[in-house]
Parts: C-alpha cells; sequence; structure tokens
C-alpha cells in the first residue's frame, strides 16, 4: 500500500505573487489513479495567464503546470493500463474512451472529469496535496510543477521509454497542438497553400506539419523579426512581417501572394496568436469557396472574435480546436515513436533547460523574444 510522499512544488499561494517552492504531502492515487514522479515539465503560456490571476476561473492556492513526462510511481486500486516505472505523458484532456464525446468519435474533448478538474479537484471532489496544513487545488487535472503528482489513470498514457522526458514533454500540449491542428483537424493536404500566425511552439508544430503534409506554400506571419529564421528552419516557404505590409493589410498582402487563375487567398490557415484581431485575418486571408481558418490561439477571457458574414456565406469557414483533436491515450504513442524516427521535430523547439526549482526564472524567459520553449528538469 503506497504512503504520503513528501516531495518539494512550486506553490502558487496567491494570483501574481511569486511561486514559492515549499515541502508539500503527495497522498497515496485512490482507486483508478496514478502517482507519478515528474521528470520534466515545459512552461506554456496557460500557465503564465492563471498565475497571473487572469483566469477568473482559476483557484488558488494551487500547483500550477500541465506539460510533462515522468514516471510512474505507484498506482491506486483497479488501475490496469500502467504499473510503476512505466514513463508516462500526463494529459490535460483525457480520454476515458466511455463517455458521450468519447463515443462520438468526433471530437477529443473527453467530458468524463470536467466538472471536478476545472474547480481544480480530482474526480472524487477532493485534493492530493497539502503544505503546512492546507490543501492545495491541482491544475489542468496535472499540477507538474511538483516532484510527485497524483493524476486519473484516463490523464496519462504510456509511451516508449527510449524517448527522453526533457523533449517529450513538448508533446503534452504545444507541439502536439500544431501536429494534431494540421493533421487531424484541418487535413491539410499535398500541394495545399497555408498561412500560420504566430510562430511560437504551436506555429512552427504547425509549420513542420504542413511541411510533412507537402503543403506547396507554406506561409510564416509573426510580427517578430526574429521568427522569420525560425519558420524558415521549420518549413516555411515565405514569411511575412506585417510590418512590411505598408498600408495593405496582411490579409490582403497573403490573397495577393496567393493568385492563381482569377482568385486567391489561402486553403489552410492556423491562428497560434490568440489575438482575436489576428484570427479575423487569419479567416478573411482564406480562399473563397473552401478555405478554412484553424482557431488555435487562446483569447483573453471575454473577448469576441467577428468578421462580415459574408465570409463564411461566400465558403470560407472558421474552426478551432483545443490539443491540435488529438486523443492523448490513442494517439500519443505513435507521436513519440514519429519523434524517435525523426519525422516529428521537438529538438529545436527547446531553447532553455533549467533545474525545477528555477520555475520563476522559466516565466521570467517567456517574455524573451528569442525563446522558444523552457524546459524544467526535476532531481
Ligand atoms: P508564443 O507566444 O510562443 O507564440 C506566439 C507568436 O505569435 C509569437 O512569435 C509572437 O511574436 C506572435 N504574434 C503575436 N502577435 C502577433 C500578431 N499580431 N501577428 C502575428 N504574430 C503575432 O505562443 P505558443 O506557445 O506558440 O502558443 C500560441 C497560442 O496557442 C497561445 O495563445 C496559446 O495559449 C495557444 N495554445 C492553444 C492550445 C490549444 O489547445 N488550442 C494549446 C497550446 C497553446
Ligand atoms: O472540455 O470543455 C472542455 C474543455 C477542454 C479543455 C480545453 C483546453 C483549451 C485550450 C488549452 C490551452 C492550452 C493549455
Ligand atoms: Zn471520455
Amino acid at each position: 500500500m503506497a504512503k504520503p510522499i513528501t516531495c518539494l512544488a512550486a506553490v502558487a499561494w496567491e494570483p501574481n505573487k511569486p511561486l514559492v517552492i515549499e515541502e508539500i504531502e503527495v497522498a497515496p492515487p485512490k482507486k483508478n489513479e496514478v502517482r507519478v514522479r515528474v521528470m520534466a515539465s515545459s512552461l506554456c503560456h496557460t500557465d503564465s495567464y492563471v498565475h497571473q490571476g487572469r483566469d477568473p476561473e482559476g483557484v488558488f492556492p494551487v500547483i500550477l503546470g500541465h506539460e510533462a513526462a515522468g514516471v510512474v510511481e505507484s498506482v491506486g486500486e483497479g488501475t490496469s493500463s500502467v504499473e510503476p516505472g512505466d514513463h508516462v505523458i500526463l494529459l490535460y484532456i483525457p480520454e476515458c474512451g466511455k463517455c458521450k464525446f468519447c463515443r462520438s468519435g468526433k471530437t477529443n474533448l473527453c467530458s468524463v472529469i470536467r466538472e471536478t478538474q476545472g474547480k481544480g479537484l480530482m474526480p472524487d471532489g477532493t485534493s492530493r496535496f497539502t503544505c503546512k496544513g492546507k490543501s492545495l487545488f491541482h491544475f489542468m487535472g496535472i499540477s507538474s510543477f511538483s516532484n510527485y503528482t497524483v493524476v486519473p489513470e484516463i490523464s496519462l498514457v504510456k509511451v516508449d521509454r527510449a524517448a527522453p522526458f526533457e523533449k517529450i514533454c513538448l508533446l503534452g500540449c504545444g507541439a502536439t497542438t500544431g501536429y494534431g491542428a494540421v493533421e487531424k483537424v484541418a487535413r491539410v493536404e499535398k500541394g495545399a497553400k497555408v498561412a500560420v500566425f504566430g510562430c511560437g511552439c504551436v506555429g512552427l508544430s504547425v509549420i513542420a506539419a504542413a511541411a510533412r503534409a507537402g503543403a506547396g506554400m507554406i506561409i510564416g506571419v509573426d510580427t517578430n523579426e526574429v521568427k522569420r529564421e525560425w519558420a524558415t528552419k521549420f518549413g516555411a516557404t515565405h514569411f511575412i512581417n506585417p510590418a512590411e505590409c505598408g498600408e495593405k493589410s496582411i490579409e490582403t498582402t497573403l490573397i495577393e501572394m496567393t493568385f492563381e487563375d482569377g482568385a486567391g487567398g489561402v486553403d489552410y490557415s492556423f491562428d497560434c496568436t490568440g489575438n482575436v484581431k489576428v484570427m479575423r485575418s487569419a479567416l478573411e486571408a482564406c480562399h473563397k469557396g473552401w478555405g478554412q481558418s484553424i482557431v488555435i490561439g487562446v483569447a483573453g477571457v471575454g473577448e469576441c472574435i467577428s468578421t462580415l458574414p459574408f465570409q463564411l456565406v461566400t465558403g470560407r469557414v472558421w474552426r478551432g480546436c483545443a490539443f491540435g483533436g488529438v486523443k492523448g491515450r490513442s494517439h500519443l504513442p505513435e507521436y513519440v515513436k514519429r519523434y524517435l524516427n525523426k519525422e516529428l521535430r521537438l529538438d529545436e523547439l527547446v531553447t532553455t533547460v533549467l533545474p525545477f526549482e528555477k520555475v520563476s526564472e522559466g516565466f521570467e524567459k517567456m517574455h524573451d523574444s528569442n525563446n522558444i520553449k523552457t524546459v524544467l528538469i526535476y532531481r
């Protein structure tokens, strides 16, 4: 029978106050739960957004972190898909395989633990974390800024042991989101014309996936000039900094660049910025009759998107996806294999590696325009 573990975690006691490395207690996993030793966790904007108190549904005190890989330490009763020692990636979108959403075959948005996960609790409505006599909330069902965490069995997936934790943690969110959006949502075909707005980890993964799909034209768009070289390195055939467009809008520029047989516009566009104005440009840069724009970026709470309805009446399609439409337990083992076979690019996306205790420095690094991904390594 597993016992409580005492370990270190970065605790966000209050919004917008520095994270504090504290000694915490992690309770044993209950029925259908797994306790995981976190080995690597990368930083994502959602961690920072919630930490800053910008999500009104964010609860504190909390252990943040949701993009992670580790080793199974112990399993609760009834757990059958993993055992101690297995290497796993943690999943903020679980996959139960049984709920209405999983059974539909139309979405990856498994909803069986949605309510408790959204409240920062495990499915039984309680927390597994305690610090100084206080219960701490879980985050996105993961809480990886801790040496140990407990997650439902449906919120992790066993992967090949040959894969390095400090790279495959990116498959827990950013990289998978980009690849999935191209392959599972848009289904970009050979020769297609693609525009990618925002060339961070997500946008670069979109570019790499579009290149792999054989897209004929891949146009990276970013306001940060540094991203020209990054986009090109990942497979963009063109790059535009909107500042270069002068009086013209970025959408007009893209329509002109792709003009052929009397009409212009891209077959697929992807918003990887989270800026609602950019989302509109991305839609309006699409080809009349069939162009699809995929919203990936997460906008600020309460922000709305808009366009003229005529844009949709004339056949452009606005879609969105979370985690690239990828079903974690069904699809991620294959993504890990593809990484090991050098068919999926993760290595170059990791620009900073820090010991876990320097997580606050990692948050600072997110503002550095040369930084793509910061990975925390755990001892
Ligand atoms: P990032 O900050 O590393 O990259 C964003 C890029 O957009 C930067 O290079 C920035 O210079 C560029 N940018 C900003 N404003 C722009 C503008 N007006 N025009 C063109 N480019 C502009 O972020 P990331 O980690 O790549 O994530 C991208 C977005 O995707 C974020 O909003 C993130 O929250 C979201 N996200 C969504 C999912 C999902 O499942 N839907 C998953 C992960 C991340
Ligand atoms: O099922 O209602 C639901 C919500 C599922 C999670 C959606 C996540 C959206 C994007 C995440 C951003 C980056 C971590
Ligand atoms: Zn489900």
